[in-house]
């Protein structure tokens, strides 16, 4: 038995061709962001790609088959119902031996990316450390599966609802280049800047593609980290969510949330608590990723 891959004609087309494919995850779809609002971002993610000369394949477990370049329909389903499992590499096994359907976290899509020979994903924060994950050991496999998929993950960094000075630590032990993408320090997700300073700086998609292309040729090569902050018009000051998050992670305490549970959970709050704002600020950041992954995935094409 292999992996249970099924592609998109024009991923297919575009892999076999070598052309630019840019993955993208899909539990930000069905868990990370509320209806309708998560089908609206899903579709400008992939116009966003489109229209920068590349490929989008946003990748899910349909039916026990992990698809690469979900169709409108099927993205429309993992939109709206409510049975669609989250998937990270520890949940892929079982959600395909019993024929299931689920979303994948940047753990999952970094997997099936790396099968399918997809060199890019974008997504709005990779999961990290929680904070209290010193003794909770509650860190996302997303740390992980970094360290083992050469696969470039755009990120706005990681939420502040994590310990992203610890994040930071794991993603070095893990061999994990983190570059900032025109910064210096690693974005916040809703604020651009978190005080923690990168040792790599990219000015350019070419610069970024430069990068990648060395990594994929280290034995064991797992991925890069571009850390791409929200666009200022659409940042939110550390200050303010701060405020959200210590309310949304008393809330979590006390009504005893683990698990896989946590990350969605604390998302919702935060929508809640911010009265939307955080959800605005979310999407502008996510579509601008797409399109900064777009970019480089037509730089990296060039060489
Ligand atoms: N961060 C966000 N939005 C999200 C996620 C993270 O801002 O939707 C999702 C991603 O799919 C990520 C996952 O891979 O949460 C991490 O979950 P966990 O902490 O359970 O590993
Ligand atoms: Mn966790």
């Amino acid at each position: 038995m292999t992996l249970p891959l099924v592609f998109a004609p024009a991923v297919k087309q575009a892999i076999d061709t070598g052309a630019p494919v840019v993955a993208l995850e899909s539990t930000v779809i069905a868990h990370g962001l509320p209806a309708p609002r998560n089908l609206e971002l899903a579709l400008a993610c992939e116009s966003a790609i489109r229209a920068r000369g590349a490929t989008p394949a946003t990748i899910a477990v349909i039916d026990g088959e992990i698809v690469v370049g979900c169709t409108e329909d099927q993205i429309h389903h993992l939109a709206t119902a409510s049975d669609v499992a989250k998937v990270s590499r520890r949940d892929i096994t079982a959600v395909i031996a019993r024929r299931g359907t689920g979303a994948t976290t940047v753990a999952g899509t970094l997997l099936c990316a790396a099968a399918a020979g997809i060199k890019i994903m974008a997504t709005g924060g990779i999961g990290g450390v929680h904070r209290g994950g010193e003794s909770s050991l509650d860190i996302s496999a997303d740390l992980s599966e970094l360290a083992r998929s050469p696969v470039a993950v755009v990120c706005s960094g990681a939420k502040s609802i994590l310990d992203l000075q610890r994040t930071l630590e794991v993603l070095e032990t893990n061999g994990v280049p983190v570059a900032g993408y025109r910064t210096a320090e690693f974005p916040a997700f809703y604020a651009q800047t978190s005080g923690l300073a990168l040792e790599i700086r990219l000015d350019s998609a070419r610069e970024a593609a430069d990068l990648i292309r060395v990594h994929r040729t280290l034995p064991g090569a797992g991925a890069v980290v571009i850390a791409n902050p929200v666009p200022a018009s659409a940042a939110i000051p550390a200050t303010t969510v701060d405020r959200w998050i210590e309310t949304a992670l008393a809330t979590a305490n006390q009504r005893g949330v683990t698990g896989k549970d946590v990350t969605p959970f604390l998302l919702k709050a935060l929508v809640e608590l911010s009265g939307g704002a955080t959800l605005n600020t979310n999407i502008a950041l996510l579509e601008n990723n797409a399109a900064v992954a777009a970019y480089i995935a037509v730089a990296l094409d060039e060489a």
